[in-house]
């Protein structure tokens, strides 16, 4: 008989993760650091005994470094969605390398969780999530907060992370963990296609003892794969872009986890191809090398779009092809070119290397580089047009500076904080963002010289991500990096309370509040599209039961709100006192919020492309039909890429 050892489910789980490791060009580290959660009856006695099991043996070995003792650190956090915020930003922080779980009860505390697998998933960041499940045994059903479908006994609330996840299993007996484990850690450090990766835990199952093989729970190192491209796929991307003029690079999240920054510039420096970059990708190469020509798309640069729109070859590397990044399928729009615009794409994925009709080439980003750099032999664009992109580039660079320091009044635009922060902040600290007005401003001007300086999610595009993505990206970066999070006051509504876990956790970590009274963001698209900015402003109900929100401001105090959490804050009154207390708030070693009124109304950053948000095709408004109408007149230049 092979050696076993009794256990719980629950206590299975902490035992294996603190064994897995993963591994990539020779550096191991523990691939699962810690867990997030909250406990409720459906994990307090199963996973949360487990964890205590587990706290209390590290205590007892007396042992310095928690994760290379095996030990999986607890961290109770305040809403479950913001749990896995955190796991998310955590694993991007560290190139998907490790990762953190989060344990949640069942019901709502599982529920909760669906929106944040939904925003890792869609940004392909990897994170181990653990909802509590009704009964297996069924024999108290309904227990509290189970959902009950008279048609079959099995559905439960945590079918819904289905379709948000990469992996989903539901443990209905102990053994069955030893399966869904190995295959979770494979989808954790799948380069390709990884995610959320949930395995539902009924609770009674999460307590009920098994006799676990001893070598369930030996040291495994999960070696996180480096694709190389095969021959004639490179060949073929090769002949196409050496037949190219006016080639276009679209560098995408895929070249930052990769680590490919390096092999980015040299190919750049070397092809002369101009790089542009997604929210994902930017900083891969930096803002000020001779290549590179800033944000394409929606909220691209001037300069990204111009040579977009008349790229006759596309190289997206490591990017998925958001709408953002396409301007809804029209910046890529082959003008002058003969033939059509064609599409190289260098992806993990299959999914997104086909996309556009592209010459694919299944390959990691760096492995990749190094080979096209090696087989374009010297290979390079006209002087002429290297010359244009930089040309254009440095037109743009004037529009930023502009942007960056307009002296607005009385408030001051948004555009100023971010100029304010751009020259403050050091090339490894953190802006983090994700929804509002804001992200398209980061996209278009921030100065991104490293990858880790900007971290804005724009796949989810999620308001509420930045506070808990703030303790995600500390603990996964320390204190080398002063990370620094931008909320608009709708997203801080929608979750402030991570600042008390921020604060509970001794992390130092800067907020920065844009305080405009409404959706700067959602507003200006209201009126572009002919809907008068109609329920977009944080206002008074007027004119009594049938009013609109037109009165007064709210007399809310977010600054005051942000205090009762535990932070510092600083109100700032202008651009000249944000700079003045920003160096403070950097100085310090407590949480600061920073809080500044900015103008609703911007002036925003100059646009260069479309966005498709539909119009309704009949109304009876004039400002509906006048945008009906040329709404009609920009989809034209839409069109799939055959
Ligand atoms: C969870 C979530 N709900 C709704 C939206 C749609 N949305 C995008 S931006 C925005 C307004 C954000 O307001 P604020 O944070 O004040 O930023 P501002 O637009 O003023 O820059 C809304 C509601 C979203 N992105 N995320
Ligand atoms: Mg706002």
């Amino acid at each position: 008989m092979s050696e076993t050892i009794r256990l719980t489910t629950a206590q299975a789980i902490v035992k294996f993760l603190g064994q897995q490791y993963s591994e990539r060009d020779g550096a191991e580290q523990r691939l699962v650091t810690g867990m997030f959660g909250i406990f409720g009856h459906g994990n307090v006695c199963g996973v949360g005994q487990a964890l205590l099991q587990d706290q209390i043996a590290f205590e007892d070995a007396g042992a310095d470094d928690p994760l290379a003792a095996g030990h999986l650190p607890y961290y109770l956090i305040r809403n479950e969605q913001s749990g896995v915020h955190a796991a998310t930003a955590y694993a991007r922080s560290r190139e998907r390398l490790q990762v953190m779980a989060v344990t949640t009860s069942i019901g709502p505390g599982a529920t909760n969780m669906i929106t944040g697998a939904a925003l890792a998933t869609t940004n392909r960041i990897p994170v181990l999530l653990f909802p509590s499940d009704q009964f297996a045994n069924r024999m108290p059903d309904p227990v509290l907060q189970q959902l009950e479908s008279p048609q079959s006994l099995d559905t439960a609330v945590t079918d819904c992370f289905r379709p948000v996840s990469r992996f989903f299993d539901r443990i209905v007996r102990p053994e069955q963990l030893m399966p869904s484990l190995l295959n979770a850690m494979r989808v954790l450090t799948d380069p390709a296609d990884t995610g959320a990766v949930t395995i539902a835990l009924p609770q009674d199952v999460q307590a009920e003892a098994y006799d676990w093989p001893a070598a369930f729970f030996r040291k495994r190192v999960w070696h996180i794969a480096r694709p190389v491209p095969e021959r004639a796929a490179l060949e073929r991307a090769v002949e196409v872009l050496r037949s190219a003029k006016r080639p276009l690079v679209v560098a995408g999240g895929g070249v930052v986890y990769s680590g490919a920054s390096e092999q980015l510039r040299e190919f750049a420096s070397a092809t002369g191809i101009p790089v542009s970059d997604t929210h994902a990708g930017k900083g891969a190469i930096n803002w000020d090398h001779p290549s590179a020509v800033g944000a394409v798309g929606s909220t691209g640069t001037t300069a990204a779009n111009a040579l977009a729109r008349t790229a006759d070859v596309v190289v997206g590397i490591g990017t998925r092809y958001s709408d953002f990044t396409t301007a809804s399928h029209t910046i890529f729009a082959g003008d002058g070119v003969e033939g059509d615009v064609r599409f190289v794409n260098i992806n993990t994925l299959g999914f997104d290397a086909a996309k556009h009709s592209a010459t694919m080439v299944l390959a990691d980003a760096r492995e990749a580089l190094t080979a096209f750099s090696a087989a374009l032999d010297g290979w390079e664009v006209d002087a002429a047009y290297r010359k244009e992109a930089a040309d254009l580039d440095a037109d743009w660079q004037r529009q930023v500076d502009e942007c960056y320091h307009r002296d607005h009044a009385p408030l001051p635009a948004q555009t100023e904080v971010f100029g304010a922060l751009n020259e403050l902040m050091g090339p490894e600290d953190v802006v983090i963002n994700a929804a509002g007005s804001m992200p398209g401003d980061l996209q278009c001007l921030w100065r991104a010289t490293t990858p880790v300086q900007y971290h804005v999610e724009y796949a989810y595009s999620c308001m509420g991500y930045e506070i808990p993505a703030a303790l995600g990206a500390k603990l996964a970066l320390g204190d080398d990096h002063e990370v620094v999070a931008i909320v608009g006051d709708g997203t801080y509504q929608m979750s402030p309370m991570e600042i008390a876990t921020i604060v509970s956790e001794g992390l130092k970590v800067i907020i920065v509040l844009l305080q405009n009274h409404g959706f700067a963001s959602i507003g200006a698209l209201s009126e572009s599209r002919g809907s008068q900015r109609f329920g977009t402003k944080y206002r008074m109900r007027s004119g009594g039961a049938g009013g609109r929100l037109d009165g007064a401001e709210v007399p809310f105090d977010l600054a005051a709100s942000a205090a009762s959490w535990g932070a510092d804050v600083l109100r700032c009154n202008g651009i000249e006192e944000f700079r003045a207390n920003y160096a403070k708030a950097a100085a310090a070693d407590h949480t600061t919020v920073l809080y500044i009124e900015t103008d609703l109304m911007g002036p925003n950053p100059p646009g260069s492309a479309w966005w498709d948000v539909p119009v309704a095709e009949v109304s009876d408004l004039e400002s509906t039909q006048a945008a009906y109408a040329e709404h009609v007149e920009n989809r034209k230049a839409q069109r799939h890429y055959l």
